[in-house]
């Protein structure tokens, strides 16, 4: 199993301000958790962040080719980006949206999200602890989907 774990804008800055919403995980901090959780379980993980919207567009598009799922957290192009939705909804494989605070009880304008109309699902709230869940969620999707092939 191979999952692209693909982060928005001002997530390199994670850890160096904010800890009261974000936590005090740097993005590097998460990774090295994710890869211990995938590697216990033969998953590979390719961690990438850009500040960039049609990078992560182009990332999404390569994430249809090589990967099995993608789990994205798009930082604030969560809430404007349509093009980014479009990647998403244009993505072969399942995609978990993650947010490391919870958009719900923030400002309104956070509580929507465009990018999840394509999702699979989403998780938020819950820190740095997302990603795993997020990969979680991620695995037992691939695993019925390989299940419903079998049959
Ligand atoms: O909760 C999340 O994961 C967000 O996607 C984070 C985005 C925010 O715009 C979304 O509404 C929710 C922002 C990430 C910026 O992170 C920073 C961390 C430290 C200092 C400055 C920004």
């Amino acid at each position: 199993m191979r999952i692209h774990v693909l982060n928005g804008p001002n997530l390199n800055l994670l850890g160096t301000r904010e800890p009261e919403v974000y936590g005090h995980d740097s993005l590097a901090d998460i990774e090295s958790r994710l890869v211990a959780w995938a590697d216990a379980r033969h998953v590979r993980i390719d961690f990438r962040q850009s500040n960039h919207e049609g990078v992560l567009i182009d990332w999404l598009h390569e994430a249809g080719e090589e990967a099995d799922g993608v789990i994205l957290n798009p930082g604030g192009l969560t809430h404007t980006s349509v093009a980014l939705l479009d990647a998403v909804l244009a993505v072969p494989v399942p995609v978990v949206e993650v947010h490391l605070s919870n958009i719900h009880a923030r400002e309104e304008f956070r509580a929507r999200s465009l990018t999840a109309r394509g999702a699979a699902g989403i998780v938020a709230g819950f820190g740095a602890l997302g990603y795993e869940l997020a990969a979680e969620a991620l695995l037992a999707i691939l695993r019925a989907r390989e299940e419903a092939d079998v049959d």
